[in-house]
């Protein structure tokens, strides 16, 4: 059966065309530097917001309408498989994420859950036989049912703890099994709502030792995926440990996990914790973290984490630079943690948001390689440093001056010549560039 008829498979149809359903600027074999854009954006469809969602926000229902409405239970969860291995096929996705509860309903138990879980995979394991697309990263999710209400690795409860455990060494198996290039640890119920009640370095010693289990247990089971930590300062939780990448980087080292962790990073949560997405990744990029990206932008109107799909150039631009002076994401991808507006419920929807998003980043990627070919921010900021070339700002760099010497530089200095940031010419010239492509 097919559930998107309207639409056959997407195409790059180039910048003038007028097809809805085809892509202007993506163009999977097209080289930029030395690799194709497909090698380069590595996209990922999120199973939970494209095949899961319903359109619903916290003050009404769902509005979706999907081929799949009228199904529960394991039929649902069957067609939604089958669903996406045509969508993804059809959009010419690389990639594709998922939580362990978005692809199969929990049962009573664990064990149940476990049973259904494992159905599913197997399924979708066949699927991925005669399909291209690839698992990016699986995760499991421990944020919705009432148990994780205090939390799953930091919660206050040692058999929720346990529960939280079972269903990492199931996400593990099952990234295995289908072959994941990463598995991502996402906490939004590790932090707290209250310090009031909360006894916070036992919650971060847990979630540590936690982390430390499965490392190990992926090591005993032959995974070799790289782990994925996805900062995010709050929501639900008042506030969330893994707060921004600098916080989540502090946790690393303070726990023995730096070696093991690299950092998938979400461009609304990078807003919620009142930084640009370039600057998480910069930071990330800075310490050879930078993993994953989990590419959405927000609503700077709103206040939370509103997962729309990313089409501001300026930032897919600034991002798409940070990654190719990262050498590219390795192992990682560009992950669409994005959904439809709740006024977008129709089917055809999901296909003009992902053709959106994927242009979105082939642009970005188009103009930061130019940029970069053109030295244009290496040139600024080596002149903007240039005092560092000379011999005291050498010694400064290599710390071989002291507050003495640097004192005698300075006690007669007059003529100071400080020199103008001109971040606004610098503005000017990158719309140039974004409209030169
Ligand atoms: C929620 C997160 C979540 C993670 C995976 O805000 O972005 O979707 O990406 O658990
Ligand atoms: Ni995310
Ligand atoms: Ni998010």
């Amino acid at each position: 059966m097919a559930y998107f008829n309207e639409v056959t498979k997407v195409k790059y149809e180039g910048r003038h065309s007028n097809n809805p359903f085809a892509f202007k600027f993506y163009n999977p074999e097209e080289k930029v530097g030395d690799k194709t854009m497909e090698q380069l954006l590595r996209f990922g469809i999120a199973y939970w917001h494209t095949f899961t969602g319903d359109g619903g926000d916290p003050f009404g229902a769902g509005t979706a309408k999907r081929p799949w409405d009228h199904l529960k239970g394991m039929d649902l969860a069957k067609a939604r498989v089958e669903a996406a291995f045509e969508f993804f096929e059809k959009i010419d996705a690389p990639f594709f994420c998922f939580h362990d509860v978005d692809i199969a309903p929990e049962g009573d138990t664990l064990r149940e859950s476990n049973q259904n879980l494992d159905e599913i995979v197997s399924m979708i394991k066949d699927y991925m036989k005669d399909s291209k697309t690839k698992l990016l990263w699986n995760t499991a999710n421990m944020f919705t049912n009432p148990r994780w209400t205090h939390g799953a690795g930091t919660s206050s409860n040692a058999d929720v703890y346990a529960y939280a455990a079972a269903k990492i060494k199931k996400g593990l198996e099952v990234g295995k099994e289908l072959g994941a290039e990463n598995y991502v640890f996402w906490g939004g119920r590790e932090g707290y709502e209250s310090l009031l009640n909360t006894d916070m370095k036992l919650e971060q010693q847990n979630l540590a030792n936690l982390y430390h289990m499965a490392i190990d247990y992926a090591k005993e089971i032959g995974f070799d995926a790289q782990f994925l930590i996805e900062p995010k300062p709050k929501e639900p939780t008042t506030h969330q440990y893994d707060f921004d990448v600098a916080t989540a980087t502090a946790f690393l080292y303070q726990y023995g996990l730096q070696d093991h962790f690299k950092f998938n990073i979400e461009a609304n949560h990078a807003t919620l914790a009142g930084h640009t997405f370039e600057h998480e990744l910069r930071v990330a990029r800075e310490s050879g973290m930078l993993g994953s990206v989990d590419a959405n932008q927000g609503d700077l109107l709103l206040g939370w984490d509103t997962d729309e799909f990313p089409t501001d150039l300026y930032t897919t631009t600034l991002a798409m630079y940070e990654i190719l002076k990262n050498g590219g994401l390795g192992r990682g991808g560009l992950n669409f943690d994005a959904k439809v507006r709740r006024g977008s419920f129709e089917t055809e929807d999901l296909f003009h948001a992902h053709i959106a998003g994927m242009d979105a980043f082939a642009i970005g990627l188009r103009v930061a390689q130019k940029m970069i070919d053109d030295k244009f921010f290496e040139t600024i900021v080596d002149e903007r440093y240039k005092t560092f070339q000379s011999d005291l700002g050498q010694k400064i760099i290599n710390r071989q001056t002291s507050l003495k010497e640097l004192e005698a530089h300075a006690i007669d200095l007059k003529d100071i010549e400080v020199r103008s940031g001109q971040v606004e010419k610098i503005k000017a010239r990158m719309n140039q560039y974004l409209l030169n492509i």
